[in-house]
């Protein structure tokens, strides 16, 4: 087992994971840039290490920063959280070349998932199905009306860089094709610095179903069954849940088994998320996999009393995991707390908290990083608290949920609590017919 892990990480998922390293008996490093110096994952962790200015790029964001934290903490593992660089395969090589352990895939197991169109090549060979679209690249305007009529309008063009949204256009008719891939490539070549495109039928009003896998270094790949992460806004997450409302134990056994058989197909090992669209006739389609802890792991972790830090560590110290795949046993749902105000346009809201109380009692679980005199910083990620509430039903999680968001006190910020409060009195929502349109038509009622 390793003896040190460095976090290359801050907020909630440093904190989480320093946990877990303190119940297993790691010591922790943490590492912290000057924006962060009160936080509480510097406060927790047995080490810290000051590596920059506020600037993800100059602190987070530096590999060679974080690597000589390592260096001089004599860490034998670094633990990336999600974002920053925890996706980066050039961060894991530089790792495997230090003999330094990078808890998460290896680096080419991150760089065939990162290409989504070798990703999808990938995924036909292993027969994990993918949503009909072009053969690899659109290479040209001409081909491109060729494969679109084929496939059937409307379709999406996808960057091949791309994920999460970016570099995304959904074209309509023939008429509009040559203007959307041009936008598509502009787009994808000034944020990845690769332009080159996909594309696909575009499946209308989908869910977004995800399946969490764990595979160990010996080829035996498990799934936790589902999260279903419709409600989302601007392809950023807000509420996750499990199980999906949407599911039946026959089409999780096929999900599974699909994800199960992508993560075979590139010898996955750690903890990793594949993302499917479940269309209206419940056919799914691979979307995407992370390579990654994701922010919403809590709610697996709550209906199948498993910490999946815990996992994600012993595997990547080399433990065998049996094969056992795990089945929901309660519901839990989990609702993200940003420093946002949605009744501004979701406006970001850093800034002083001047009182904090997080809600408490039975079923009702709180990952923050936040206390009353803390200052939310402009620099990062807007989520400030996850509160995940888990219940014998969805109708019981979701009146835990509505009691828990009566008790979150959070003064001197605005935040995205009295959005949940309405969402969970929404009727559509109750009934958990939500697809990734839904927030589109949600109306908003100002407090
Ligand atoms: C799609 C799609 C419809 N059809 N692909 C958005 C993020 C990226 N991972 C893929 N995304 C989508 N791909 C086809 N062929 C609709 C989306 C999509 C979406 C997916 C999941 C959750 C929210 C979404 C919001 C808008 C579009």
């Amino acid at each position: 087992m390793f003896k040190k892990i460095l976090v290359a990480n801050r907020g909630e998922i440093a904190l989480r994971v320093i946990r877990t390293c303190k119940e297993m008996g790691i010591s922790t490093v943490a590492i912290y840039s000057t924006a962060d110096k009160e936080s509480l994952h510097v406060r927790f962790a047995d080490e810290a290490v000051c590596i920059g200015p506020p600037s993800s790029s100059e602190s987070y964001l530096s590999i060679p920063k974080i690597m000589a934290a390592v260096e001089i903490t004599n860490a034998d593992a670094v633990h990336p959280g999600y974002g920053f660089l925890s996706e980066n395969a050039d961060f894991a090589e530089v790792c495997e070349e230090y003999g330094i352990k990078f808890i998460g895939p290896t680096a080419s197991m991150i760089r065939s998932m990162g290409d989504k169109i070798t990703a999808k090549e990938t995924m036909i060979k292993a027969k994990v199905p993918v949503v009909p679209g072009s053969d690899g690249q659109v290479k040209s305007v001409k081909e491109g009306l060729k494969d679109a009529k084929k496939i059937g309008y409307p379709v999406i063009l996808k960057a091949t860089a791309g994920g999460g949204g970016k570099g995304m256009r959904i074209v309509n008719t023939p008429e509009e094709f040559a203007e959307q891939l041009e936008k598509a490539q502009i787009e994808a070549g000034a944020s990845f610095g690769n332009d080159a495109m996909y594309m696909e039928k575009f499946v209308e009003e989908p869910r977004h179903i995800e399946i969490q896998v764990i595979g160990d270094q010996y080829g035996t790949v498990a799934h936790l069954s589902e999260r279903d992460c419709s409600v989302q806004r601007r392809h950023q997450k807000l509420v996750e849940e499990s199980p999906s409302p949407y599911m039946d134990q026959k089409l999780r056994l096929k999900m599974g088994k699909a994800a199960i058989a992508a993560a075979k197909a590139i010898n996955y090992e750690g903890v990793g998320t594949v993302e499917f669209l479940v269309d209206k006739n419940r056919k799914f389609y691979f979307m995407e996999m992370n390579t990654r802890i994701q922010v919403e792991h809590t709610v697996t972790e709550e209906v199948i009393n498993k910490d999946l830090i815990k996992e994600q560590i012993k595997v990547a110290a080399g433990e065998k995991i049996s094969g056992k795949n795990y089945f929901p046993e309660r519901h839990s749902m989990e609702v993200r707390i940003n420093a946002e105000d949605p009744y501004n346009d979701w406006r970001p809201s850093p800034g002083h908290i001047t009182s904090f109380h997080s809600p408490k009692g039975h079923g009702v679980r709180v990952d923050t990083h936040a206390f009353a005199g803390y200052t939310v910083p402009p620099y990062y990620d807007s989520m400030i608290a996850k509160l995940i509430c888990t219940a014998e039903s969805r109708e019981e999680c979701i009146k835990k949920m509505q009691r828990a968001l009566d008790e979150f006190i959070i003064e001197g910020i605005k935040t995205t609590v009295p959005f949940h409060q309405q969402l969970m009195k929404d009727e559509r929502f109750k009934a958990g017919s939500v697809t990734t349109k839904f927030l589109e038509d949600f109306d908003l009622k100002p407090q």
